[in-house]
């Protein structure tokens, strides 16, 4: 509770921040908050008070606040003790840094005394900065491991002894016991896991809001258990603990073809409360033979199709202690082992918002839709009134179809539908629980009464990720683009990343995950999550080091496509290396390097081998650009290239092109974790893919094969060509740009097509190409009403009809991953290519004629990072935060010094700005932290 309120906070105060944007663009909150010097937002391992930790050593985060400009820290101290009282007293210490001198604030593994299972462990952190200045003791904060071997697990497996018919959903089962506890409890810690999903309660009460725990990972090696502090929870005397299972990924439908039992047939159970007594002793009840099962109120429950909740069949106080379970069957042990738990290190999935119907509306059809204005994922929560036996049927979908009726053939064999069936007892609440829909519209059927916008609400389910940024612009269409990217992200961010959340897919697509991770990392805090699903790569790799589409790798085989086994394909395999990466850059993060380098060296070693002598990497199936632009273009533009075979780029530079990025950052990676022989076999791999791929792919005049923009980009961006033919590339581009008037590139080459033209020279292409309103464009769907970002161009066409029923999702993030371009290039906000993290970073907008003002804030983990730039009628203005214990280099927009003013006074002889130097359009200049705005006369 404390942990969900704390992340409350972060979010509140996030918003805070983001109202504060705005004053400061304004000009008008000039300066910043004045805080005092301070070691605050402390972390371990990215989360607040954790519990659970499956890591003898978490690494310890804290921020630092000090309104002083050019504030560095200089030292740090960091005590630990078993209690917030030892700490205090600065007794029995586990662990006493000292002073250290050192800049560091940022995942400090702990190095105190050897900690056991379950050991808590108070910390707090006090600082030095650069001008000799203390500050005051952080106020404490904890963390606490969970089972760190697989010999702390007493309890046994438990599996309900059931009639089950497993080839469809049945009823949920539900689990029981009651235990005394004969003297007062000073803590009580429960370690939980399942084959399906659960629900746990304790006396009647839910012991947490965590839902479709204990996630999605692959089971078969990696099963994740959740530690909860239930000490609140339970008292002297009789206690009763109720689980609820759900089929989930493990045992419901999955994947496209109707396929269900992935992991096994059986649901089960594994359940270990430990207990300490205030008399200091202590006591374990685990899930064994002693158990009751029986079923209740949830008749079917999938993750797919829905849930149907019979009232009638509840069992009221069957968590409780006073239930009698005579009636109820037993369950049977079983010896499934521990050797694939692990504790959970992602973020947890809950309702993160609740949203009202913004519309009642009877469709031609008759159908009695509700509209709740936002496509999202969740599911609806209402409250209405039956008879006894009555029913109510919800049925989700994303859009109307031209006709404003209630359109559903996109979800393909999803039937994303939950009944209810009233106990007739007044009104009657209901939410399901095992399952989750994608849609904006409700259709609501079966039900006797009236339903009102008032009964309804639409909850919003997704991973509880701290939102750490958002990007503003005077532009209202830009605007929305921006919150449809962060609602894709709300969308398939749910406890793995998906493609889609609505029809019978929703797997963890590797290349959608890989384009769009940076982009994800601006908008939330995003590490845990990562660090969570890479961990599954390693466990779906294939032994060659193959990678497949998807991870959990639950389609087998090539799902049957005849294509492909499902592993190798370019851009989607290198999600391996690419991620841990993204991760690194983001947050300074070197622990998932380590954790994740064989998994890809794996990779690496597959494409090398594969590639031959000629590295040229052609083996195995390739998606290619998937859905760039093709069939549709004569048709909607009469074209002057009437007959234009569609962008189709080749598949072998795409994945040569790949291997040289994925080398290049393989290199890298290995020189940051010291692996000195492998980053000098890259180093000299290297040249010779770039050799091979202007030799097979470029002529010497600077024609690729493809003669793509998605081409174009990934040579340019990637920096496969020689230096003379950048700028003849560069021009292609942009020809190709302007030929078509539109972009043609799909998921491989759309992330990366407005940088490509922004750095190489033609930001004005780049930008014609973001406010492009017409199809194919990210304005286009803007326009259409799209509130998230589509799978297709095209999902719904200029002459309003639906894309192909196959593949139409209205809820896929990858075409998102423009936001980048939105946060690095028109607001500027950049890292250094030099260090990760933030630590420092790069300020460099690129500002367009076309908008008055653009800006971003992000929280990093070192604080509060915001850029912005506006023309005012004096001047153009540039704002810039940089928080304490970083710095930045800032590009102004200014011919030199003289034209330059920050917060009314020259920045020339200052102590607190470096004048760099120019680079082109620029003049550089270098800060330590502060708030700065800088008044340009004359800008360029
Ligand atoms: C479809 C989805 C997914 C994509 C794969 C290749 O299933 O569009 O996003 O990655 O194809």
């Amino acid at each position: 509770m404390i942990n969900l309120l704390k992340k409350r906070l972060t979010i509140a105060s996030s918003l805070l921040c983001v109202a504060f944007t705005f004053l400061f663009v304004d000009g008008s909150a000039m300066g910043g908050n004045q805080t005092k010097l301070a070691a605050v937002n402390l972390r371990t391992e990215y989360k607040h008070n954790p519990i659970g930790l499956g890591m003898a050593n978490p690494r310890l985060s804290w921020e630092m606040q000090d309104s002083e400009r050019g504030s560095m820290q200089q030292a740090y101290q960091i005590r630990c003790a078993a209690t917030a009282a030892e700490l205090k007293n600065k007794a029995d210490l586990l662990w006493n840094t000292d002073w250290v001198e050192s800049d560091q604030s940022n995942q400090l593994a702990y190095a105190g005394q050897k900690l056991a299972s379950g050991e808590r462990v108070y910390w707090q952190v006090r600082i030095r900065n650069n001008r000799g200045k203390e500050s005051a003791w952080s106020e404490p904060v904890f963390f606490e491991l969970g089972l760190l071997s697989h010999a702390d697990w007493k309890a046994q497996w438990i599996e309900p002894k059931l009639d089950e018919d497993v080839s469809k959903s049945t009823p949920s089962p539900y689990l029981r016991r009651t235990f005394q506890a004969p003297k007062p409890i000073s803590k009580a810690t429960a370690f939980v896991t399942c084959h399906g999903l659960y629900e746990l309660s304790m006396n009647g009460s839910k012991v947490s809001d965590d839902l479709f725990t204990p996630g999605w990972t692959s089971y078969q090696e990696r099963l994740q258990y959740q530690a909860y502090d239930v000490t609140g929870l339970l008292a002297k005397g009789e206690n009763a603990i109720g689980v609820v299972l759900g089929d989930g990924w493990y045992r419901g439908f999955l994947v496209w073809q109707g396929n269900k039992n992935t992991y096994g047939e059986n649901v089960a159970l594994l359940f270990q409360l430990q207990i300490e007594y205030a008399d200091g002793t202590s006591e374990m009840i685990c899930s064994d033979e002693n158990w009751k099962a029986g079923t209740g109120p949830i008749l079917k429950s999938d993750i797919y199709n829905g849930e149907t909740y019979d009232a009638r069949l509840e069992q009221t106080g069957w968590n409780t202690a006073g239930f009698d379970d005579r009636e109820w069957n037993g369950v049977e042990t079983k010896d499934y082992g521990y050797d694939n738990l692990v504790a959970s290190d992602g973020v947890p999935v809950q309702v993160i918002q609740r949203i009202q119907p913004i519309e009642k509306i009877i469709t031609p059809k008759g159908e009695l839709v509700f509209d709740f204005g936002q496509n999202l994922v969740g599911w609806v929560h209402f409250k209405l009134k039956g008879n006894k036996g009555d029913k109510v049927v919800l049925n989700h979908a994303e859009v109307l179809d031209q006709e404003g009726n209630f359109y559903t053939a996109n979800l393909r064999v999803a039937k994303a539908e939950d009944e209810y069936i009233f106990k007739g007892d007044g009104v009657e609440s209901y939410a399901p629980r095992f399952t989750f829909h994608g849609f904006r519209y409700v259709k609501i059927s079966d039900y006797p009464g009236e339903v009102t916008v008032d009964d309804l609400e639409a909850c919003v389910v997704h991973s509880a990720m701290t939102e750490t940024g958002d990007f503003v612009c005077s532009d209202t269409l830009v605007n929305r683009l921006q919150k449809n990217i962060q609602w894709g992200l709300r969308g398939n961010f749910l406890d793995v990343p998906t493609d889609c959340p609505q029809r019978d897919e929703r797997l963890g697509w590797t290349g959608d995950a890989q384009v769009f991770a940076p982009t994800a990392c601006f908008n939330v805090d995003a590490a845990s999550f990562y660090t969570k699903w890479m961990q599954d790569f390693p466990v779906d790799q294939k032994e060659n080091g193959s990678v497949p589409w998807v991870v959990p790798n639950v389609v087998k085989d090539g799902g049957g496509t005849g294509w492909s086994d499902g592993f190798g394909a370019t851009a989607w395999a290198d999600a391996s290396v690419i991620i841990p990466w993204t991760v690194y850059r983001a947050y300074g993060d070197t622990g998932i390097l380590e954790r994740q380098y064989a998994s890809m060296k794996g990779w690496e070693e597959y494409m090398i081998r594969e590639s031959g002598d000629n590295y040229v990497f052609s083996a195995g199936f390739h998606f290619g650009d998937w859905l760039a632009f093709a069939e549709y273009y004569s048709y909607y533009y009469n074209a002057p290239d009437y007959g234009y075979a569609g962008a189709n780029t080749d598949k072998e530079l795409i994945a040569t092109a790949y291997f040289y990025h994925t080398t290049g950052l393989m290199q890298k990676t290995a020189e940051i974790l010291g692996k000195k022989e492998d980053a000098a076999r890259y180093a000299a791999i290297l040249p010779k893919i770039k050799e091979a791929f202007n030799r097979e792919f470029v002529t010497e005049t600077g024609r690729l094969t493809s003669g793509t923009q998605t081409a174009y980009v990934l040579a340019l961006c990637f920096k496969l060509l020689p230096e003379n033919l950048v700028p003849v590339v560069a021009k292609r581009l942009a020809d190709d740009v302007n030929h078509f008037g539109h972009l043609t590139t799909g998921f491989v080459g759309t992330p990366l097509l407005c940088q490509a033209l922004s750095d190489y020279g033609y930001p004005d292409v780049a930008y014609k190409l973001l406010f492009n309103k017409r199809y194919p464009s990210w304005l286009y769907p803007v326009t259409k009403g799209a509130t998230t970002i589509w799978e297709r161009w095209d999902c719904i066409k200029p002459d309003g009809s639906f894309q192909d029923v196959g593949m139409n999702s209205f809820n896929h993030y990858a075409y998102g991953a423009v936001g980048n371009w939105l946060y690095q290039t028109v607001a500027g906000l950049q890292e250094d290519p030099a260090v990760a993290g933030y630590k420092k970073f790069v300020v460099k907008p690129v500002p367009t004629e076309q908008l008055q003002f653009a800006k971003a804030n992000y929280q990093s983990i070192y604080g509060e990072i915001r850029s912005g730039w506006e023309r005012k009628e004096d001047a153009f203005v540039q704002t810039v935060e940089v928080p304490a214990n970083t710095s930045a280099k800032i590009y102004l927009l200014a011919n030199d010094a003289t034209s330059v003013s920050e917060n009314g006074k020259p920045i020339s002889n200052r102590k607190d700005i470096a004048i760099a130097g120019r680079d082109g359009d620029y003049l550089v200049v270098e800060v330590g932290s502060g708030t700065y705005s800088f008044q340009i006369q004359n800008s360029n």
